[in-house]
């Protein structure tokens, strides 16, 4: 995935220095808030973390800690963000997805539909380290049903591999079977060819699916599910047709209409900011009548607005 992001090393990167000029653009009365967003959107995460370490040595202090007393409102989110590893970062989302009355579905849907087996098993063993629990538990304490059943299987991240060709026409088969052929609906069929086939395979059976029955996989999920379960079937379908056009979506939706869904606009553009942002900004002005840059620009404002443009890194005409 190398070279598919915005955000990339900097090559003449010195920690010490870095964490000095951070230092001074939070000494004294006011704060230059465009220094600290220039900085840190033109450093890898990876980067970022020995910045943190370096402040901490020369001055004693958590410079996350520093950086939230300096800043505020969606701007501070923002640059925690951006200062969490990666995996970690994962694991807040889904833990603040998870806690409390209620639950973020789409929390958990986005990322466990989302993320390759090896991020998975990752953030399994940090969401265990971090807070005592296991994933799966903490997931399954929150939800039920075939939705639940689908979270669970994501989460084993033992997603088959290869194409197998023996069974395209018969997955096929078993979903029409499932679904359009019958009344009412098998949830569990579909539950277990979209959970566990490979990305790759399931393109194949899409197109066998569509050669049979006339619908798109997406149409028959839309008719034959509901609620949850019909959310993350349908994630699981985009992401196994393009990873980077189901992004792209969720960053359409997050700004489209009245209003703007943050937290997801956020959760995005510092997830994928290293690894396929360039491909989800060209799927974006494929697939909508607009560039993200221009979305982007009209839907927020201020310093936040110029950090997501420069995780943006561009417009595309
Ligand atoms: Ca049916």
């Amino acid at each position: 995935m190398a070279g598919k992001g915005t955000v990339k090393p900097h090559a003449g990167f010195n920690a010490n220095n870095d964490a000095e000029v951070l230092l001074k653009t939070m000494k004294g009365l006011g704060t230059d808030e465009a220094a600290i967003l220039q900085l840190l959107t033109a450093r890898s995460n990876e980067q970022r973390q020995q910045i943190k370490a370096a402040y901490k040595t020369l001055h004693g202090k958590d410079l996350v800690n520093d950086l939230k007393s300096e800043l505020g409102g969606k701007f501070e989110t923002l640059i925690v963000a951006l200062m969490t590893p990666p995996i970690l970062y994962d694991v807040t989302c889904l833990r603040d997805a998870i806690k409390g009355a209620g639950t973020d579905e789409k929390v958990l849907i986005e990322i466990l539909a989302s993320r390759p087996a090896n991020e998975i098993n990752q953030i399994k063993s940090a969401y265990k380290k971090e807070h005592d629990k296991d994933l799966e538990e903490a997931v399954t304490g929150d939800t039920g049903g075939h939705f639940q059943r689908m979270l669970v299987i994501l989460l084993q991240a033992s997603r088959q591999q290869d194409i197998q060709e023996g069974l395209i026409q018969s997955d096929a088969q078993a979903l029409f079977a499932a679904g359009e052929k019958k009344y009412g609906t098998d949830e569990s069929q579909f539950i277990t060819i979209l959970g566990n086939r490979s990305a790759a395979h399931l393109r194949k059976v899409f197109e066998e699916y569509r050669k049979l029955s006339g619908f798109e996989i997406e149409e028959s999920i839309q008719r034959e599910t509901s609620g949850s379960l019909r959310e993350i079937l349908l994630a699981v379908v985009k992401c196994a047709r393009s990873v980077s056009a189901y992004f792209a979506e969720c960053l359409y939706n997050s700004m489209k209409g009245a209003g703007t869904d943050d937290q997801t606009l956020m959760r995005v553009m510092v997830t994928r900011s290293e690894v396929d942002m360039k491909d989800i900004r060209a799927d974006f002005r494929r697939m909508f009548a607009t560039s993200l840059h221009k979305t982007i620009q009209a839907d927020t404002s201020g310093d936040y607005r110029k950090t997501l443009l420069l995780l943006c890194g561009g417009d595309d005409a």
